[in-house]
């Protein structure tokens, strides 16, 4: 439940926020397998609700269950399967957003996107697609709105945001999403993002993970446990702490993105993040999910902690590639759209649908920027070894190797870099990744940006290689054993 199973050694998961089955199974096919990229997360895929009277379509209607029926807003059953099997064809992995702490939000009734009645008003508790009735809820012990995160029983037993809270004491709500998650798996998924889960007893989660299947074979080793990020926000200081669920699967380190934006943005010198990880007060790095922003956080909905986004793309894509060129946790990268405002639902047509992916309009698609795919493909090449060979200049240059396959310089001072630095790779040209492109089939480092960074560095008999980065829009230098020019 801790191993990501991505195949050919790759190492990044990146969420595709929002993207219909579709845009996701041709961007395995076309980006993600041939740039690194190991894994998607993939929005909720179960029925929910369609809002249209508290906001247009906002992007947190896929967070309000109606049904386990696999109809979302990203498309329908046979569409999701089709994207699975393509991404696996590819080796992708698909993990899946699943939320089973609560249903809709109270006071509500309609019919789901799936076509599915729901009705929580006047105390009901009706959801007659899975079904789900008024026994299935916590109301009976805790019938108002989580308002003190300091109160453990408070948190797990009463409503978040208003969302109506399954009773995950009871065997009957636990099967049904037992049934749930091995529908996904049986479907070819390799884990989940399981939603909310501070608000959910360990004890619970422990009983419904321990009847999940092992993962499809042969796409997945026979026996393979699904892969499983548990949303636990902790930055210290509440009753409810992260590594009460550590012991079950990954957790969400939301220090992590807070910590390393704060460097980025040059309010903590780089020099510090020398013993970067555990000792900064993070989860141990088997058991952590590390990002610098998320879907929430990017847009202040709740996780608070106020990181680095694509709207500060020069930091922003320093501390993705710092994220992706260290060895802590398991690396996930966020692609979005555009948005001004925080509710905003993805592109969408005037009838609500959501439009095809473009990466060039409306949508952000952070994952397939150079300095971000570059580093993957560092990450993958350099997996197994850790962080050697550490140099800083006392402030904001570092730079560190990865064992003797891989070496990474940052500079975020205000003047130029201009070091000879002890890199620990074999002598040779190498080609900055971050920078340019790499061409395989001719060895040579291709399409240079013209900033000042160096597009190739030397490293000299003795593993020296002298540098000079200017202050400047692109202060990166990403080199690998596998693009040597
Ligand atoms: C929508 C409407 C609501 C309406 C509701 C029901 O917006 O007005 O009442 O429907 O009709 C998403 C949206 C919600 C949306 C919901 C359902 O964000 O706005 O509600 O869909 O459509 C807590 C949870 C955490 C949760 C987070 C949002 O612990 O699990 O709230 N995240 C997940 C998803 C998220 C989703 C849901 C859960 C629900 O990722 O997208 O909601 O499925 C403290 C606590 C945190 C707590 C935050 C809440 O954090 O520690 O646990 O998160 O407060 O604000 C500092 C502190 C930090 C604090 C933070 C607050 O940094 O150090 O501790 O500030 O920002």
């Amino acid at each position: 439940q801790w191993d990501h199973h991505m195949k050919d050694n790759r190492q990044s998961i990146v969420h595709l926020f929002e993207w219909k089955w579709s845009d996701v199974a041709s961007e395995c096919e076309k980006f993600l397998a041939p740039y690194w990229l190991g894994g998607v997360q993939v929005s909720p895929a179960n029925e929910h609700r369609v809002v249209t009277e508290e906001q247009w379509r906002p992007w947190w209607e896929r967070y309000q269950p109606v049904s386990y029926s696999v109809v979302s807003r990203s498309g329908d059953r046979a569409e999701f399967i089709d994207m699975v099997n393509r991404c696996n064809a590819v080796n992708i992995n698909i993990y899946v957003d699943i939320i089973f702490n609560h249903m809709c939000g109270d006071g509500k009734s309609g019919y789901g996107i799936d076509g599915s009645w729901y009705d929580t008003t006047f105390n009901a508790r009706d959801f007659p697609a899975v079904p789900y009735s008024e026994w299935d809820f916590n109301d009976d012990i805790c019938d108002r709105n989580i308002e003190n995160y300091n109160d453990e029983w408070e948190v797990r037993n009463c409503r978040l945001v208003g969302l109506v809270d399954l009773k995950l004491s009871k065997t009957y709500v636990r099967d049904k999403v037992v049934e749930f998650l091995n529908d996904l798996i049986s479907l070819g998924v390799a884990g989940f993002r399981v939603d909310a889960c501070k608000h959910m007893y360990p004890e619970d989660l422990e009983v419904i993970y321990g009847q999940m299947n092992d993962l499809v074979t042969p796409t997945f080793p026979s026996g393979s446990r699904p892969f499983i990020v548990q949303e636990v926000i902790d930055y210290g200081g509440e009753g409810i702490s992260a590594t009460e669920y550590t012991h079950l699967g990954r957790v969400t380190e939301f220090k992590y993105g807070r910590e390393l934006s704060n460097c980025f943005r040059g309010n903590n010198d780089l020099k510090w993040l020398v013993n970067w990880g555990e000792p900064w007060g993070l989860l141990p790095r088997g058991v952590a999910l590390s990002f610098i922003d998320n879907h929430d956080t990017q847009r202040s909905h709740g996780g608070g902690g106020n990181p680095l986004t694509y709207k500060e793309p020069r930091e922003y894509k320093m501390a993705v590639s710092f994220m992706l060129a260290h060895d802590y946790g398991v690396p996930r990268i966020m692609s979005s759209y555009y948005f001004t405002d925080s509710e905003a639902g993805p592109p969408s047509h005037p009838d609500g649908s959501t439009k095809d992916v473009t990466c060039f309009d409306e949508w952000v698609c952070e994952h397939r920027w150079r300095q971000i795919t570059g580093s993957s493909w560092f990450r993958k090449v350099t997996h197994g070894t850790g962080v050697d060979n550490w140099w800083d200049n006392n402030s904001n240059q570092i730079a560190f190797s990865r064992g003797n396959l891989g070496w990474y310089a940052v500079n975020n001072d205000a003047y130029a870099m201009d070091a000879t630095i002890y890199t620990g790779l074999p002598a040779g040209t190498y080609c900055n990744l971050y920078v340019s492109s790499y061409d395989k089939d001719t060895k040579a480092c291709v399409d240079k940006e013209n900033v000042g960074t160096p597009s190739t560095v030397t490293v000299k008999s003795n593993g020296d290689a002298s540098v000079y980065i200017p202050n400047n829009s692109n202060p990166v230098i990403v080199i690998h054993v596998d693009a040597t020019v």
